[in-house]
């Protein structure tokens, strides 16, 4: 079902580099509504369940250590057509790859450290959303 949401992670190396602020404010000037929004970090625990899907992944174990190293801000996002129109805001997994002007381009430093993750699919981004917010607080 399309729900026009999407959820996002700043991450902690965009956490730890100040870009915050730059960084929701280039998402609501793209017109994404802030619907949930939480400073809030990953125990290895919980980074390891919400990166469960890359557990065959030879990069999952540096995953879950980077993704559990500092605070990150959460969020559920909406807008039409939410989930690419995420996607081509944020740019490629591989800053050096992504498009000029991009989240990604613009605040990441490597592919492990990529300052951003947004969701892949309207399912996906259901089950990322209620990870970490309540049906309360999704409203
Ligand atoms: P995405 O975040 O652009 O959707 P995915 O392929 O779903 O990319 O990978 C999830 C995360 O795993 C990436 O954002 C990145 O932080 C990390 N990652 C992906 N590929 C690599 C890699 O080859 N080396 C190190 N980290 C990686």
């Amino acid at each position: 079902m399309k729900t026009n949401r999407t959820f996002t992670m700043i991450k902690p190396d965009a956490v730890a580099n100040g870009h915050i602020g730059a960084i929701v404010d280039k998402i609501t000037k793209s017109g994404f509504k802030i619907i949930a929004l939480k400073y809030t970090f990953l125990t290895p625990e919980k980074a390891g369940q919400f990166y469960e899907v890359h557990a065959a992944r030879p990069f999952y174990k540096d995953l879950v250590s980077f993704m559990s190293s500092g605070p990150i801000v959460a969020a559920i996002l909406e807008k039409d057509n939410a989930i690419e129109d995420f996607r081509k805001l944020i740019g490629a997994t591989d800053p050096s790859k992504a498009e000029e002007g991009t989240i990604r381009n613009l605040f990441a430093k490597s592919i492990d450290a990529n300052a951003v993750h947004g969701s892949d699919s309207d399912e996906n981004a259901e089950i990322e959303g209620s990870f970490f917010f309540s049906a309360f607080e999704k409203f």
